[in-house]
Parts: C-alpha cells; structure tokens; sequence
C-alpha cells in the first residue's frame, strides 16, 4: 500500500488509471441483419468448445465449396461505446471453413476517410472457433492499432466471403492480451436501437397530443357525421 502511495505521488496520476479497457460483445447481438449475407444461426458444438451465447452471426456459403462466389452486398454495424480514448486493438472470434472462406472486411468509424477497407481474418485455422487479431497489412502477428475517443464508435463488418462464423468480438486497449475460449460479454458494451417497448410508449404519449394534421382535420359540417358518431348520438 505504502508503495503504491509513493509511486501515486511521484507519477501524480491514480494507479488505476492505466487499467486496460476489455469490451466483449456478441456478434450475433447486431440490430438490423438483413439475412442477405447474414444471419444468425445457433452454433453449439464446436472443436474448441462453447460457442458463446450458443450463436453465431454467419455468412453462409454461396454454391458449393469450390464455387467461391461472393455474398451479395451486406453489411452490419456495431455501436461500441467506448468508456475512454486511447489505443484499441480488435479480436473476433471466428469460424473459418475454408483458405478461401476465411475473412471479412471492416471499416472502422474515423478511419473511413476515402473509404479504405480492412481486412479481418486471412489466417490459416479452419473448422474451429478461435480468436483472430486485426492486424497490420500482410502480417500474421503485428497487431493494426486505431486510436478512439471516448463516446460511441461504429465499427462495420461487411461481406466478402461465405463459409463465415462470428461468434464474439474484443476490442481492447491492451496490446497483450491474447484471448482464447469464450469470454465474458462486457455489460453495455454495444449501443441498441430503442426496443419495441420504448417505441410503443412513445407511439401512446404522441397520441395523446395534437398534432398539426389533427388540428388541420376539416370539422365534421352537420348532417354529415360519421356513422359511428350518428350511432352514439341516437343511442344517447
Ligand atoms: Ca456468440
């Protein structure tokens, strides 16, 4: 404790502050997938053990193996909230089926600047879950790092080829942490749209006030009521 105290006053910044930053989110819990090129399927059994969350977020195969066609334009978009800036690197775990069904393409929010495109996956593991690192173009090893600022960023994975599973996602500040197995999903991490329910509250509290299109509504001239309207007056 003392020690801890000593290098507090010398550095002048909490020792915590330094803490690594770890979110983990499922990729199956994107809003929005079209089931053009993606889709969620349940994934239980698995060579390297539990798919997590038992799902998966797939790009099937187009034809047969050999046939190698590309998925139709799609793409999916995760809201990340990022708790504080810094240097981020991003893992996915991925089932690859083949050399040639093996990556997908991302475009990371601030880097999008001419639309580069960037490259996640390429590796040679097949047939089995594993954690797969962004890396730098052309390497197996060298982690690809992408400065974030605090607040919510987009990250965009978009389909290039079948044959794909995604089970989760890390994106962390820690350049060496080699994950493996499935992890813990970071609470909050992901950004959702508003849910059903939050929409039908809001649907009942906009009934309740007048529009500008009810108050243009024509009054009813007399003699001319609806017959519902006719009805409740004879009734009376
Ligand atoms: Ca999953």
């Amino acid at each position: 404790m003392w020690l801890g105290l000593v290098v507090l006053i010398m550095v002048g910044t909490p020792l915590w502050a330094a803490r690594p930053v770890y979110l983990v989110f499922e990729a199956e819990a994107v809003q929005g997938v079209t089931g053009k090129a993606f889709v969620v399927q349940k994934k239980i059994e698995d060579p390297a053990g539990k798919t997590s969350g038992n799902k998966v977020l797939a790009i099937p195969r187009q034809g047969q193996p050999d046939d190698h066609i590309r998925p139709v334009a799609d793409k999916v978009v995760y809201n990340i909230r990022v708790p504080k800036s810094g240097t981020y690197y991003l893992w996915v775990r991925a089932r690859w089926s083949s050399m040639y069904e093996n990556k997908v393409d991302l475009r990371i929010q601030g880097y999008d600047k001419g639309d580069p495109i960037w490259i996640l996956g390429n590796d040679a593991t097949c047939q089995a879950l594993h954690w797969v690192s962004l890396n730098e173009p052309g390497s197996d090893d060298v982690l690809r790092p992408f400065k974030l600022t605090a607040g919510v960023t987009a990250i965009t994975v978009i389909a290039r080829e079948g044959g794909i599973m995604l089970d989760q996602f890390l994106l962390t500040t820690d350049k060496f942490r080699n994950p493996a197995g499935a992890l813990t999903d970071t609470s909050g991490a992901l950004v959702q749209p508003r849910t059903a329910r939050h929409v039908l509250k809001s649907k009942r509290r906009r009934s309740t006030v007048p529009t500008r299109r009810h108050r243009l509504k024509p009054p009813i001239v007399s003699g001319q009521a609806p017959a519902d309207r006719l009805k409740r007056v004879q009734t009376r």
